[in-house]
């Protein structure tokens, strides 16, 4: 089998692959980003390649269509609206999962030929503060940190990191740096306590939002304990006065913290030279995330902790192209090549390179104020590629309303059904990982290739192509005519000539001559140059500017606070990880993490449903009771979906309130109440065949025999058997079992002798082993042993999978836990959990913490 080199679709470390047509998948020994690891994610990639579901024709108004009807529909549809409203009626919303090539292409036919900066990414949701930090103290949207500066640091601080989760094989070169080097310090700031907690040396549960009164706080102790670089301010830095002034008027105390905690803190940082602060959605995703970057910047700045070996600030990028976005300028607020669109010279110089008609003039919607202008009808053309809003932004109804309310919207896609697809006019199918050719650029500004290993499904062509074919019916062909991928990223390279003559940052002459098909993973502007390392930044005095920063009052009210964010085995919407039955079975459904006491109050036991009201709509999730969230905070995930889920969408809840300087959502922060689900019934389903989700409640996911779904709805069927029959799919004969004294429903399906679906409810919540149930699907059990529910003798039930990669249930880790395996190691040694991996050492790790006391309890 011949292996391509190619890298993760997924998060933003950009580990390298070596891919097979046969779905073999391995880490890449000489990839610098991951040296031959991958996470339960990239692992299961050969699970997620096949075609099931894939969208493989065009389709326009829900019927099969060829390309040419369906692309002059959309260039038809686009020059029709700007002819009759102008540029500004139209709009793209693309993503950080395109690839450089892509988004080139999109951003200059946007902002050069329609003449329109309405093309804004779902990294809006998801950088956006960086940036405006970035700029705001840096002068330029400059990444400085690199992967290898956490390995040589004394002290690395996560603040609204998952990193263990969302970044895992970057979590892990951090253990294996702390494994070889037990002195390095690592300290986790978030409210809740994740699997990233587990490692750190200190975890400072911080109140929602405290972070700018918390970094704000340092900054007076450097200033207190003479630990400001004086010398280094007075040559690089302006501001450093005022950003000290205003930081005294913060109370540290509005963080949450103890003064203890503080005072530990503050004296590590201090005390500590080579220091790290890895940030992600926790700081960007706040109505003060551009305050919250540029409050951790300026301890960066007052002490000199920049552009040196082992020190600096490292904003880590949550897509895997994330940072290629950022570099082709496709947010509506910059223009190409981090140059400027408020800047005449800029786009005076693009739009000559381009040899465009036009070029844009005013800065573009963002993504919020984007769909709220496709609800006010000011948007007459949408087109919506590798992203999928109706479930990822916040006010997803909402959303999902004004995207509706759009006459005319294409949306180009790989999968055939997902909630944004179902609101479209046109579906473009786009040729997903494996099959398209193209680089990305990751957290560290390492820009690799993915390349194709399959042939392209059906007739699915790759975005660059697509965006090109419309460009070119639109009637400017020699501007969008390129032979493929290498031709678009040669005329990339060419324009950041550009960037370098007006003094910008981009630099990517190392990739003038470069051998596309062979590229190996380089940074720019040069794999040995580090930003800052001469303390010269990119405000027009050289200087970086430390921002004044005030901190947000703290929050009152009797609402909950709910955060949301990821699960470490799904991506996102779950469109390619929500394939695969090793992915699937480690958190199976929608659920709210809730702190004991607040359970208490609202009277919930664990396994109880919970229904979550704002004032934008609702949502049901299954309770976590867990001390490790803060009181009167609620953790969701994300990723459920309509095609998943009824009711699991966490967006339904969250607001469309926004950071007034970035744009950016804050996703982490919204309102809700909470109260028990009353539901006359629960069910589970276990089946073969896709199953059809009823009820007020439910959710899907894959199982190794085929799908598992859990149910409740507040009325009572009036008839089961028909209720069943629809679950199914199936108008055959079911086996029933009715059991009055535990008050349940059971019922088999047979096709023949092999068991083909299994539905159990009852008054209160399911009681029974899921992935037992779900491991008798497709055998010949008789009716009697199924309709039991329960593993039996000599079939210990494994539990819901803690190792997606080794397939290890949790309680063949507890078992080995209360055999005597008191450490991690061991434990992979008994039952060769965490061995390949490694993502789920940290939950191996909290249940060995965990075994005591539950030991001293029973
Ligand atoms: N498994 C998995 N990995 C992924 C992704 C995925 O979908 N699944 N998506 C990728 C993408 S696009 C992104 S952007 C990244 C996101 O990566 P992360 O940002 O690490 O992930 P999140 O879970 O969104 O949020 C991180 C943490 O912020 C905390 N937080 C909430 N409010 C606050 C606050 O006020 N202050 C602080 N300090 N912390 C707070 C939350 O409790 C949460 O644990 O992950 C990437 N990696
Ligand atoms: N509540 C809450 N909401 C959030 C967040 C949060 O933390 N909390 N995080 C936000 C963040 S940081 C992000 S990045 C977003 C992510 O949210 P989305 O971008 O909406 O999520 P994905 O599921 O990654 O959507 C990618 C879509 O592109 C399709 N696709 C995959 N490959 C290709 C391809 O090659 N070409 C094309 N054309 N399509 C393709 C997939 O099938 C899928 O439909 O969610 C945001 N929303
Ligand atoms: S850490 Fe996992 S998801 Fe992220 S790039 Fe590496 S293998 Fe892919
Ligand atoms: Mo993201």
């Amino acid at each position: 089998m011949t292996l391509t080199r190619t890298t993760c679709p997924y998060c933003g470390v950009g580990c390298g692959v070596l891919a097979g047509a046969d779905g073999t998948i391995q880490g890449d020994p000489d990839h610098p980003a991951n040296f031959g690891r991958l996470c339960s994610k990239g692992s299961a990639l050969g699970e997620t390649i096949d075609l099931d579901g894939r969208l493989l024709t065009p389709r326009i108004d829900g019927k099969d269509a060829g390309w040419d009807a369906a692309l002059d529909r959309v260039a038809g549809a686009f020059q029709q609206s700007v002819r009759d409203y102008g540029p500004d009626s139209v709009a793209f919303y693309v993503s950080g999962q395109l690839l450089t090539e892509d988004y080139y292409v999109a951003n200059k036919l946007m902002k050069g030929f329609i003449g329109s900066a309405n093309i804004d990414t779902n990294s809006r949701l998801c950088m956006a503060s960086s940036v405006a930090g970035h700029k705001r103290a840096f002068g330029a949207d400059t990444v400085p940190g690199t992967y290898e500066d956490l390995e040589q640091a004394d002290l690395i601080v996560l603040v609204g990191s998952n990193l263990a989760w969302c970044h895992p094989v970057l979590h892990q070169r951090i253990a294996a740096a702390k494994a070889a080097r037990p002195d390095l310090r690592l300290v986790n700031i978030d409210p809740r306590e994740t699997a990233t907690s587990e490692m750190a040396d200190m975890h400072l549960r911080i109140a929602p939002d405290g972070d700018v009164a918390l970094f704000n706080g340092l900054l007076s102790h450097l200033v207190d304990v003479g630990a400001v670089d004086l010398d280094y301010v007075r040559k690089h830095v302006s501001g450093c006065f005022d950003a000290a002034t205003s930081a005294r008027l913060s109370d540290p105390a509005d963080s949450g913290l103890s003064a203890r905690e503080l005072a530990a803190f503050y004296q590590l940082w201090a005390n500590t030279k080579k220091v790290v602060t890895v940030y992600s959605q926790g700081v960007n995703q706040s109505a003060c995330g551009t305050d919250k970057v540029n409050a951790i910047l300026n301890c960066h700045l007052a002490t000199g902790r920049i552009g040196k070996a082992g020190a600096g600030p490292f904003s880590v990028t949550g897509q895997p192209n994330a940072m290629g976005g950022r570099e082709v300028g496709g947010l509506a607020n910059m223009l190409a090549n981090h140059l400027d669109i408020e800047n005449a010279d800029h786009r005076a110089r693009v739009q000559a390179f381009w040899q465009s008609p036009t070029i844009c003039k005013t800065a573009g919607l963002k993504a919020v104020d984007l769909f709220d202008a496709c609800a006010a009808g000011k948007i007459k053309a949408l087109w919506i590629m590798s992203t999928n809003p109706a479930v990822s932004m916040p006010d997803t109804n909402a959303v999902a309303a004004a995207i509706k309310n759009v006459p005319f919207v294409a949306v180009s896609d790989i999968m055939a059904r997902t909630d944004t697809n179902d609101l479209a006019d046109v579906l473009l199918p786009a040729t997903g990982w494996g099959e398209k050719d193209g680089t990305v650029t990751n957290s560290e500004r390492r820009i690799s290739r993915q390349r194709a290993f399959l042939p392209p499904p059906g007739e699915a062509r790759a975005d660059w192509r697509i965006i090109c074919d419309v460009a070119d019916r639109m009637g400017w062909k020699d501007a969008f005519d390129y032979a493929g991928p290498a031709d678009v990223f040669a005329e990339y390279v060419a324009l950041s000539a550009a960037a370098t003559d007006f003094g910008r940052d981009l630099d990517l002459s190392i990739f003038a001559d470069a051998d596309y098909a062979n590229l190996i993973p380089t940074q720019w502007p040069r794999n040995d140059i580090r930003f800052f390392a001469d303390g010269r930044f990119y405000h027009a005095d050289g200087k970086a500017k430390m921002v004044p920063i005030c901190a947000p009052a703290p929050q009152a009210g009797d609402t909950f606070t709910l955060n949301t964010g990821r699960n470490r085995d799904q991506w996102h919407t779950m469109t390619r990880t929500g394939k695969s039955a090793k992915l699937g079975s480690h958190l199976a459904e929608p659920y709210v993490e809730m702190h004991p006491d607040d359970a208490c109050d609202i009277g919930v036991v664990s396994g109880d449903l919970v229904t979550a009201q704002s004032n934008q709509g609702k949502a049901i999730l299954r309770v976590r009771i867990t001390d490790r969230i803060r009181r009167r905070s609620m953790f969701a995930p994300m990723h459920w979906t309509a095609q998943r889920s009824v009711n699991g969408r966490t967006n339904a809840l969250t607001s469309g309130l926004t950071d007034p300087i970035s744009g950016q959502p804050a996703l982490k922060s919204g309102r809700v109440t909470a109260h028990r689900f009353d539901a006359a019934w629960y069910g589970f389903a276990a089946t073969a065949a896709p199953l059809e989700l009823t009820g007020d409640y439910a959710a899907v996911a894959r199982t190794p025999t085929g799908w598992q779904a859990e149910f409740a709805a507040v009325d009572t069927p009036d008839d089961w058997d028909h209720l069943v029959r629809h679950i199914f799919g199936s108008d055959r004969e079911l086996t029933v079992a009715l059991d009055a004294k535990n008050r349940t429903r059971r019922y088999a399906l047979y096709d023949g002798k092999r068991l083909a679906g299994l539905f159990f409810a009852s008054a209160t919540p399911v009681v029974l082993s899921r992935s037992y149930a779900a491991s008798l699907i497709g055998s010949d059990t008789p009716p009697l042993l199924a309709l039991a529910g329960r593993a039996g003798g000599g079939q210990p039930d494994p539990g819901v999978t803690l190792c997606a990669c080794m397939n290890v249930g949790v309680n063949t880790v507890r078992c080995a836990i209360n055999d005597g395996a008191d450490s991690v190691d061991k434990v992979g040694t008994v039952t060769c959990a965490g061995t390949s991996c490694g993502s789920c050492k940290p939950e191996i790790a909290a249940l060995i913490a965990q075994t005591p006391t539950r030991l001293a309890g029973e």
